[in-house]
């Protein structure tokens, strides 16, 4: 004896196009426990048998399918055709073999300073920086520059957010940028010279820079050097413009002391000053280095950078 398993009705496109027959079909199992399908009932729909299932034919219900599914194609197509094209959310997809960094360009056998590209992966581009490839090993993204005081730093808060300058001579190259770079603690090192050709050098580790939405926010650990210690007093404070103040002083250290910097109330340091040749009369408004050449000091060379913290390579 063989067991009938199921029963159903088969009416693919293919059949009913081609066939034009609506079929049942039984599978069964043999004793053997064979199972086999074959077509118990046949009827032929194209000699127009009307067969009918709910008081519908069944040639009228595909006919409704088709129709319905018509439908839904051409409002999809019309849907589609009114969509206006949209932006992706991030207009650069990064090139993961682009170095993060002047250490890895350094890592990697560039041992010429200058102007070089590099894209931190972080979704939002590559951009050029001055790679200092000779101090300490090399492999330092420069950030700011003073050298003969041919550009303006007395600037508001969009310029330094953005960036000003010329990256083979003076410039500062952007908090927007600054932070992409020390998201992470980084050793920063800043360089000095005087006009007598006296240099100096402070470094600092954990040093890092929030975004503009905690107003560039700035901290720096230990200290190392031979410039003294005149970048510690302003750690954890947020950066400060003379249009924008957010130091911890009553009044505008920005305005104040000409500059824009991470100012407390106010500096001991103030490397975004005016660019005042060596001696100067009023107090703290040049670019100062307090434990180098006091407040009435204005240096003649600055470079601040950055490479990531204690990282082999
Ligand atoms: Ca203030």
């Amino acid at each position: 004896m063989s067991r009938r398993l199921s029963i159903f009705f088969c009416c693919s496109l293919l059949v009913s196009s081609i066939h034009k027959s609506l079929s049942a079909f039984v599978i069964e199992e043999s004793e053997s426990g064979n199972v086999c399908l074959h077509a118990e009932r046949t009827l032929d729909l194209s000699a127009g048998n009307e067969v009918t299932l709910n008081g519908q034919t069944v040639a009228s219900m595909i006919e409704t399918s088709i129709q319905s599914l018509v439908e839904r194609v051409t409002l999809l197509e019309e849907t589609l055709a009114n969509m206006t094209a949209v932006q992706p959310t991030s207009p650069y997809v990064s090139n993961c073999n682009a170095p993060r960094s002047c250490k890895e360009i350094n890592v990697s056998g560039k041992e010429s300073s200058g102007v070089y590209a590099i894209d931190p992966q972080d979704g939002f581009g590559p951009f050029h920086v001055y790679c200092d490839m000779k101090t300490e090993g090399g492999g330092w993204t420069v950030f700011q520059r003073r050298l003969d005081g041919s550009v303006n730093f007395y600037l508001g808060w969009s310029s330094y957010k953005n960036g000003f300058g010329n990256l083979d001579g003076e410039f500062w190259l952007g908090l927007d940028k600054i932070h992409r770079l020390a998201k992470t603690k980084q050793d920063l090192r800043i360089d000095l010279s005087d006009f007598n050709g006296n240099k100096k050098y402070a470094r600092y580790s954990g040093f890092t820079v929030g975004g503009e939405s905690t107003d560039y926010l700035m901290h720096c650990g230990k200290y190392s050097g031979n410039a003294g210690d005149s970048f510690s007093y302003h750690n954890n404070t947020k950066f400060s413009t003379k249009d924008y103040d957010n130091d911890k002083w009553s009044s505008n250290c920005a305005t104040e002391f000409k500059g824009a910097w991470w100012y407390k109330h106010c500096h001991r340091s103030n490397l975004n000053g005016q660019y005042l040749r060596g001696n100067h009369s009023r107090e703290a408004v040049g670019v100062n280095w307090y434990t180098f050449k006091g407040h009435y000091y204005s240096l003649k060379f600055t470079e601040m950078k950055l490479q990531p913290e204690q990282k082999k390579y």
